[in-house]
Formats: structure tokens, sequence, C-alpha cells
């Protein structure tokens, strides 16, 4: 039984980094969404033969990756609020994603590009909610980019500022 555990696991290690281009095998291990679709990500097909793709996100599939509840005060916020949402990182993992930028695009067309190292060095999170609430088109949700601001004062400059985008509608990896 162990051996068998050991050899999936040598055997997916083998695996993953063929799929790191977000190749149709991975793709294709996302559930469908049911509700709106309000963030879709895209990526280059890399290699051989392979075609540009692009995932919907409903809010289910989003709240259903790994997250975490990020308390910070924002400059766009009033006092400490409690944001929660996906990992960007988990989001990243989810499609198998391994460009080295991730740039956000809003609903106004403004963009940002941030170093995915960077989201894997913070727990950078795509909020979903504040306080427990979905974040309304009138707060700049539905999904807004919160950075951890109060636990990593490093992060409190103006590059971060402009990362933090609001109402964000589309992703796209750049490799
Ligand atoms: N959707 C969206 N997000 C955005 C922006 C924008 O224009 N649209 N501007 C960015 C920039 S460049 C900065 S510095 C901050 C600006 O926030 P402020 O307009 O409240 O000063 O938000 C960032 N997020
Ligand atoms: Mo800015």
């Amino acid at each position: 039984m162990i051996f068998r555990r050991v050899f999936a696991a040598i055997t997916l290690g083998l695996l993953l980094p063929l799929n790191l281009a977000a190749d149709p095998a991975v793709l294709d291990t996302l559930p469908a969404p049911e509700g709106e679709v309000i963030l879709t990500v895209a990526g280059q097909g890399l290699g051989a033969g392979a075609e540009d793709w692009e995932a919907p996100f409903d809010l289910a599939m989003l709240e259903a990756l790994p997250g975490r509840v990020t308390t910070t005060a924002t400059p766009w916020h009033d006092g400490v609020n409690e944001f929660s949402g996906p990992l960007a990182s988990a989001l990243l993992d989810s499609l198998g994603a391994d460009g080295a930028t991730l740039r956000l695009i809003a609903i106004n067309e403004y963009f940002a590009d941030i170093p995915t190292e960077q989201l894997r060095d913070y727990p950078v999170i795509i909020a979903t909610r504040i306080n427990g609430e979905p974040i309304s088109a009138r707060n700049n949700g539905p999904l807004f980019l919160i950075y951890p601001l109060d636990e990593f004062p490093e992060l409190f400059n103006e590059e971060t500022f402009s990362r933090s985008v609001w109402q964000i509608t589309r992703a796209e990896i750049l490799y």
C-alpha cells in the first residue's frame, strides 16, 4: 500500500512539471462553472501544437480554492477589515500555471502585471468577501486583489497599491 502511494507521488512529481503550462489535462479537471462567470483566466499554450486556453471561474469555484482571511487596513477602505478569498498562488496552482507574470485586468481596462514570485512569497488573495459579505460593485467588487499590508509593512508602498487591482474580470498568465 505504502509503496503504491510512494509510486503515485513519484509519478505525480514527474508528470506535474509537464503540466505547468496549464495543459488541457489540467484544464479538463476543472469543474464547469454553474454560476455567473466572474473571472476568466487565460494563458498561452506552450509547446508544439498546444493551444491557447481560457478557464472560467464562478464565485463558488474561486472560494473552493485554498484561501485565507487577511485582516488589514488599505488605502481604499475605512478602518481595518477582514478580507477573504483564494490565494492568487492557489489559483495559479489550480491551473498548473507557472508563468513569470500574472496580469490582472479590471472592468475599466486598468491592468497590473504582478511577478508570480511575489504571489509565492506573500499570501496575496483575490478577495471575494469583506467582513464575510460579497464585495458589491459599489465597493469595487466582486474581486479585489488584497495584499496583507498590515502583516508585511514592507508591502505598504506605491508599487503594491498599483498592483491592488479592483473589479478584476480577467487574468492572463504571461511567460
Ligand atoms: N480597477 C482598478 N484598480 C486599480 C486602479 C484602477 O484604475 N482601476 N488603479 C491602481 C493604481 S495605479 C493605484 S496607485 C491604486 C490607486 O488607488 P486610488 O485611485 O484610490 O488612489 O489602485 C490601483 N488599482
Ligand atoms: Mo498608481
